[in-house]
This record gives structure tokens, sequence and C-alpha cells, in this order.
């Protein structure tokens, strides 16, 4: 399959409203931590790429009981992982075009530590290699058969990630081998989640399957760090989910926290990012992107190319489900809920 043939088809949807900016930030030099007008941060608060209340639970419980943020999103995204109903995240992903369920992730902590692991395969929790990775290698990122031999070293075991749902539809998908994504439906799932903790450090966490039936060895934004996500503690971190290959392009989640970083509030990082993407992709309405950040006081923003992007937040003051705005006020995609 060409690979223009191959993004063209990829299809995801999003949508919403956006979260008021809390705080006013002054614009200072690049490379600078922006200059905090109003005091008292917003935390613990963990939030999380579309609406999935376990996973944010989990988080804020590990958060609320005085845990370090690392350990929140790292238990939060978990959650999803192990959920077999969610089928782009973990056990119960769909495969790609070959059967196989590959997973990729990455882990970030306030050190600016990372670990990450593509093309996993047989594991069922490849954050938590992830993590692993960043704590007992020397290295960022495993691939492939080293990753699930470096997994296996470590204590996890071997499952089968099909389920007996995404056999069936894998079986029903190669009767036409077509790659194409159902907007709101399918593939928009990923976990990107990004914590502050009692202390104020930051940690995310972004998890996926990747996009269904994608060329067998494709690799996308979720577990590159950078794009996927970005943690900067002096800042604040973003995390994307969406089609992937056009965050790698934008950098994304690096891009909207230096946005910040020059004064940018993580709502105005946000469009920008979505912005730099629509640029390249001119009259394009085929793919959907959504971005999520966090600044160092609390402070959240979304913006997504397509309506139906949410985001979940947990904050002292309760948690909800957050609509993002989008580039496309509707979109002429179909919608199927
Ligand atoms: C990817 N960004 O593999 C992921 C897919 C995704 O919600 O976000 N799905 O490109």
């Amino acid at each position: 399959m060409q690979r223009r043939k191959f993004l063209k088809n990829s299809s995801l949807t999003a949508a919403g409203v956006v979260s008021a900016p809390l705080l006013n930030y002054c614009k200072n030099e690049a490379n600078q931590a922006p200059t905090v007008k109003t005091s008292k941060p917003v935390k613990p608060i963990v939030v999380c790429t579309w609406d999935f209340k376990n996973a944010s639970a989990k988080a804020w419980e590990v958060l609320n009981a005085g845990g370090n943020a690392l350990d929140a999103v790292e238990q939060g995204v978990r959650i999803e992982e192990a959920d077999v109903t969610n089928e782009t995240v973990g056990k119960g992903g769909r495969p790609d075009r070959d059967g196989n369920v590959t997973l990729d992730a990455c882990i970030m902590d306030k050190e600016g530590n990372c670990g990450s692991v593509v093309y996993l395969q047989n594991i069922a929790h490849p954050i938590s290699v992830a993590r692993k990775v960043m704590e007992e290698t020397p290295h960022i990122i495993l691939a492939g058969k080293g990753a699930e031999q470096f997994a296996y070293e470590q204590g996890f075991e071997k499952e089968d990630l099909l389920t007996e749902s995404t056999r069936k539809q894998y079986e029903e998908w190669k009767k036409e081998s077509k790659y194409e994504t159902i907007i709101n439906v399918e593939n928009h799932d990923t976990k990107g989640m990004l914590a502050i903790d009692e202390k104020g450090d930051l940690a995310g966490a972004c998890t996926t399957s990747g996009m269904a039936y994608k060329v067998a060895g494709r690799v996308g934004d979720s577990p590159i760090i950078g794009a996927g996500l970005f943690i900067d503690n002096e800042v604040g971190g973003a995390t994307a989910t969406g089609v992937g290959e056009e965050v790698i392009r934008t950098v994304g989640s690096f891009l909207i926290v230096e946005l910040m970083r020059q004064g940018k509030s993580p709502q105005e990082a946000c469009e920008e990012g979505v912005k730099r993407i629509m640029k390249k992709n001119e009259g394009r309405k085929d793919f959907q992107i959504g971005f999520l950040a966090i600044n160092k006081q609390g402070e959240t923003g979304a913006y997504c190319v397509h309506p139906g992007f949410s985001y979940r937040k947990y904050n002292p003051s309760g948690h909800n489900n957050v609509h993002s705005a989008s580039f496309y006020k509707d979109t002429e995609d179909p919608v199927i809920s």
C-alpha cells in the first residue's frame, strides 16, 4: 500500500468546547519558564485523553493518597490497557493488517527521564515495560522482539492480546482488507495522561495499539517522546491522540510545551499545534488529531481537528469530562456513534 494512500485513508474524529484559562501568563523570552501572574497552582490534578473515567479515577486515587505523578499516570493508564472492551489500547487492542496486536507506549518523569516501547507484542502492559526501560536500562526506546524479551526478563507474562471480539472483527476486515477507520467509533482511545502531584511535579504516560489494521511494523506518535508525549517540569506537559503520522511531522507535544514556555496558555498552545498541522494539510478533512496540555499551574487546554474529542479531568474540586473546541466546527465526515 502506498504511504500516501495509507495516510489519506486514515481518519479519526473528535470535538468540542474549551476550558477557560484559569491563570494569565506573561510573555517572556523563549527558553524561559513562563512568569506566572497569579499564584495557587491547582494540584494534584490529572487529565487524560477521551472520556475514560476509570483510568483517571485510578490516577486520582494515587494522587489523592499523596502518591507521585509518575505512579499515578502508570497506574491510571494500566486500567485501560487491561480493559479488553477498549479496543485501541493494551489487551483487546485491534491488530495490524497481519493480525498481530502490536503496542506502543511511553512514559516521562519530572527529571526528563523517559522510556518507550514500540511494536511490542504479547505483553498486556506496555506502559510498565516502558517504565522499566526508563528505570532499568541506559536506553530510552526498545522495539519489537528485543522489547518483548526484555519484558520477560523483567517478569512480565506472555499473553494472547487478541480477544474473541477483535479476532472476529479482523476476520471481517480481511474480507475486503480496506484500511479505513470510522470516525468517532474506531481508533480513538489512545490514552495520553498528564498529572501533577501534591509536590507540584509532573509526569505523563501514553499508550496505544495504534491504528487498526496498520501496515505491519508501523509505529505511531504515541511512543515517540516529543510527538505523543512531552513533559517539562518547569513548564508543563502535553500529549496527543489521533493520526500519529501528522503528530510526528510536527513533533506535536514538544511544540506545545515549548509554546507554553514562551508564554502561551495550554489552550492557546494546543490551538497553535493543531493550526500548524492544518497549515501542512490545507483543506484536508479526513483525519483527526486531539492535543491535550497542562501547565505547571494546573491550567489545562485541548484542541482538535474535528468535533468529538474530550478529556477527563480530576482535581481537588471534582472531576468532569471537558469537551475540546475544534478547528472544523462541523465535520463533513460521517459521525457514527
Ligand atoms: C497512533 N496516535 O498510533 C495513535 C492512534 C490514536 O486514538 O491516537 N488513537 O497514531
